[in-house]
């Protein structure tokens, strides 16, 4: 294991911000973990690789992506799912490591959410000019568990929403290490990220490394 001199020295102060009933921005939640993290995630995408999805509409995703935990967000042709393997590699998705889950249970707890177990953790990486267009999260079964969002490396900004697509935005700048939890009367929002700016980040060079944490059942 390699430790980042920087990690434990330039710490950003952590801070709450409410972004909307139910959702808030948790300032450098996971920045002490980030190195550790990203190790690990080095692990995890070693034995089910990032790749670009294609939507249901026939569409390559900027993004590439691949998971870990029990279950795995995956879209094809034939929709958007979950699945028990990577449908590449045909093995069961990587285990989620412990050091996520805790992770994602205490930003939950943070955010008002004591009950978040999560089976799924979405790798999300992003090279420059990659996005995420406006979307819901709602493959899962019970909208009573959040969405928790871990951001790595370069800066994005996050876009976040209403019910319906035309709702006015807010928009947050997303550093490394920051969390957003969103659940309660905002678990259902529109949110996405703009294309991600040039830039190299000394723990992921030219990429933003978000993760998404779900409770799929
Ligand atoms: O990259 C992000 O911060 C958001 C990711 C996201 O919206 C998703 O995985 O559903």
């Amino acid at each position: 294991m390699t430790f980042d001199l920087f990690e434990n020295q330039e710490l950003p102060p952590l801070g709450k911000e409410h972004l909307a009933p139910g959702a808030v921005l948790l300032r450098a939640f996971a920045y002490a973990d980030a190195a550790l993290i990203l190790e690990q995630m080095a692990l995890i995408s070693a034995r089910s690789p990032f790749r670009h999805m294609t939507t249901p509409g026939g569409y390559d995703m900027s993004v590439a992506m691949t998971n870990c935990g029990n279950y795995g967000w995956v879209t094809d042709r034939r929709g958007y799912r979950y699945t028990d393997r990577d449908p590449i590699t045909q093995n069961c998705w990587p285990e989620m490591p412990n050091t996520f889950y805790q992770l994602a249970i205490n930003a939950a707890r943070e955010g008002g959410f004591d009950q978040f177990q999560p089976d799924v953790c979405l790798i999300n990486r992003y090279a420059v000019g990659a996005k995420m267009s406006l979307h819901q999260d709602k493959d899962e079964t019970d909208f009573a568990q959040p969405i928790v969002s871990l951001s790595f490396g370069l800066p994005a900004i996050f876009q976040f929403g209403g019910m319906l697509r035309s709702d006015t935005l807010k928009k947050a700048l997303l550093t490394h290490g920051d969390v957003v939890v969103w659940g309660g009367d905002s678990r259902l929002v529109y949110h996405g990220i703009l294309p991600v700016k040039d830039g190299d980040h000394r723990l992921t060079g030219p990429y933003r490394i978000n993760m998404t944490f779900r409770q799929s059942g």
